[in-house]
């Protein structure tokens, strides 16, 4: 590996419909961060690129609830969430935003190339439609009765209740969730990547990769089920999508965010003056190219930003490494916003410094599974790690240099033992670089705090103190490796903790020389009493509303036992069962009822193979009004049972046709 090779490296562009909590710090943006800072330090020429990713249903959703309009509601939050990374002292060389102009030009050139290379063909589907609204509803605009357990408040795209997920088209007595009107389905054309075309391609460019093993699955997995995806939407916040008949047409977000990654680029490029610097990043080869992601973003930067890319008629770099982190959580729970289940960072950072929080978060990243913040953890790393360890040191060598030696550094007289001591402190810094490189934080805070461990040994092993009393030259020998070692570990910690170890430089006064002067110590980090941390999780433990819901489902109200007497429920035997064409969970069942065989069907394929139901008998309602789902007929709904677990369906051992009372 080339040492010096040019790196570039982004992080997956946050939404900005709301504030960043510690879920995406530890996800993506302070690897991200750490690793650039190394490369830095290693002196590769690195660029760093963000920006906020603001298309999307889910924006024009919050800018609803929050009476904004999109643009009002993007301005708000990029500006909030630029200043958060700021303050966490995320050092991108660019936090750019998808509301940029010139990212309009780089969407629709990927659009015109894959187009016209034959990767983007329109298709007519159908699509839900508002008749008073006059418009095409998202799904999340959307709710309606759930073709499985008949939740009748059930979201557009897949039920709250149990849990299914289904096609507009499945959806049965859909409303606007705005205006509870009805809607209707209406075709429209909308523009597909053909990904079955792109297969191949991503599969021989993904051949090489050594990646972690989670995720070379995940693609292998993905790239046997590819099939065409809309890449455009039927609404008003977006790109338009540039042609006649494409008119009120945007791009879907997720087409034209990861190419945020190259315009993003090319506005820090206009940033610094030369416009087209951002080509020798992206339209280098020798780039090495790291994308830090969460691993919930895996399926849009392995596989569809890069067959996006492979379509191009321009060879756009492509990314080389692909950190893609697990969840963090908070107190053993997911962060939930909507629930108060998190902690606001702004506030924050009001009472801990941002490397605090970094140390933290990094000792504990979510690298191989899935990791927590614990008031009482970041309590522990902050007391007996950053100032009982690493800030007692510094603090001790240098008070003690002040206090005897004028505050200069002393002479340092070469010899052996003491070159030991620096030489083993080089081992763990070559080691905690090797962790750098392949971005495993965990495993460098620990070796880290290894390596100031043997720094308070030497010290404390060489007693100056006691020494000065007969050496004085030997006692200034100590403080000079002790100062070094200070050094040392300013630079190795500096991704991690980029303040401290800038104050610790200024400490130092660097370079260190014989006689120079150092500038007086005052406190790295301070104790975080028990108290503090007493209250902040009495915050956390005092329950917001939604904490109050139960955990089931409340009773629905009464019915007469008339309501009931109506519903016609028969034992059937399952003669056949298979999954219908082109939808995910719907499955076609013919079903022997007793009196005449049924066709039935049911959207239960994702958690139920139809083999296993061949020869059940099952319990249907069995005087539903027949309704047709993607184009066959219904006739019956079969009974499932769903509690937290899943799904099962309902059998009865009864001859067909036993009638259920
Ligand atoms: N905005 C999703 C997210 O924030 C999405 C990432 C885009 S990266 C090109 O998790
Ligand atoms: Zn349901």
């Amino acid at each position: 590996m080339n040492l010096l090779r040019k790196t570039l490296i982004t992080a997956a562009l946050p939404y900005a419909n709301g504030a960043l909590h510690f879920g995406h710090i530890a996800g993506a943006y302070l690897p991200a961060d750490v690793f650039t800072r190394y490369c830095r330090l290693k002196g590769r020429e690195t660029l760093f690129i963000c920006g906020s990713d603001e298309h999307g249903v889910a924006i024009t959703m919050s800018a609803e609830l929050a009476g904004r309009t999109p643009q009002e509601q993007v301005d708000h939050f990029h500006l909030l969430n630029k200043n958060i990374f700021k303050k966490l002292n995320i050092s991108f060389d660019h936090y750019s935003r998808t509301t940029w102009p010139g990212h309009k030009k780089f969407t629709i050139q990927f659009f015109e190339d894959l187009l016209a290379n034959g990767f983007i063909e329109a298709k007519e589907t159908l699509q839900l439609y508002c008749e008073e609204e006059k418009k095409f509803l998202a799904d999340r605009y959307v709710i309606g009765t759930c073709p499985r357990c008949a939740f009748t408040e059930a979201r557009g795209d897949e039920c709250q209740k149990c849990g299914a997920s289904y096609e507009a088209e499945e959806l049965g007595n859909s409303r606007s969730k705005k205006s509870g009107s009805k809607l209707v389905l209406k075709k429209t054309t909308n523009w597909f990547l053909l990904l079955d075309k792109l297969r191949d391609k991503v599969e021989h460019w993904i051949e090489d990769k050594k990646w972690k093993p989670n995720v070379l699955k995940f693609i292998k997995g993905y790239l046997k089920e590819t099939h065409p995806r809309a890449i455009t939407r039927d609404t008003p916040w977006g790109i338009p999508v540039p042609l006649k008949e494409a008119e009120g047409k945007v791009f879907y977000v997720w087409f034209d965010a990861p190419i945020g990654y190259i315009s993003a680029t090319a506005d820090w490029a206009e940033g610094v003056g030369d416009p087209e610097l951002w080509k020798s990043y992206w339209l280098d080869p020798n780039t090495h190219y790291v994308q830090f992601i969460g691993k919930d973003n895996i399926p849009f930067h392995a596989v569809i930003f890069p067959a996006m890319e492979l379509g191009q008629n321009i060879n756009y770099k492509m990314v080389d490494d692909l950190p893609a982190n697990e969840f963090y959580n908070l107190e053993g729970r997911q962060f939930s916003k909507s629930d108060g289940w998190t902690i606001d960072l702004v506030d924050f950072l009001t009472r801990y410094s941002a490397d605090q929080i970094r140390y933290t978060i990094a000792a504990n990243a979510p690298e191989s599974a899935d990791s927590e913040f614990t008031w009482k953890d970041f309590q522990s790393r902050c007391n007996s790690d950053l100032l009982g360890k690493l800030g007692n040191f510094v603090n001790r060598v240098l008070v003690f240099t002040f206090n005897h030696f004028n505050g200069q550094m002393p002479a340092l007289i070469n010899n052996e033992e003491d070159n030991y001591f620096l030489e083993s402190l080089q081992t763990k810094v070559e080691e905690i670089e090797n962790y750098f490189e392949h971005y495993q934080l965990r495993k460098a805070v620990s070796t880290l705090m290894e390596l100031v461990h043997i720094a308070n040994c030497y010290f404390d092993s060489r007693k100056p103190w006691t020494v000065l009393k007969q050496d004085r030259v030997r006692a200034g020998t100590i403080i000079a490796y002790s100062l070094k070692a200070i050094e040392v570990i300013s630079r190795i910690a500096s991704p991690i903790i980029p303040d401290t170890a800038t104050q610790i430089n200024t400490f130092l006064n660097l370079p260190l020389e014989e006689n120079k002067t150092l500038n007086k110590p005052h406190v790295l980090f301070t104790k975080i009493e028990d108290s503090q941390i007493e209250e902040e999780i009495k915050k956390m433990q005092t329950p917001s509303p939604d904490f109050l819901k139960p955990q089931i489902d409340p009773l629905k109200p009464f019915i007469d036992i008339g309501d009931f007497d109506k519903v016609d429920l028969r034992v059937g035997l399952v003669l056949h069962a298979e999954k219908v064409a082109k939808s995910k969970k719907l499955l076609r069942l013919e079903v022997d009822i007793g009196l005449e065989k049924r066709q039935v069907l049911s959207g239960i394929g994702l958690e139920i193979a139809p083999e296993e139901l061949i020869g059940k008998k099952v319990v249907i309602i069995a005087n539903l009004k027949p309704i047709t789902m993607m184009g066959l007929e219904s006739s019956g709904m079969l009974l499932s049972i769903v509690d937290g677990s899943g799904l099962k369906v309902l059998t009865a051992e009864l001859s067909p046709g036993s009638i259920v009372v």
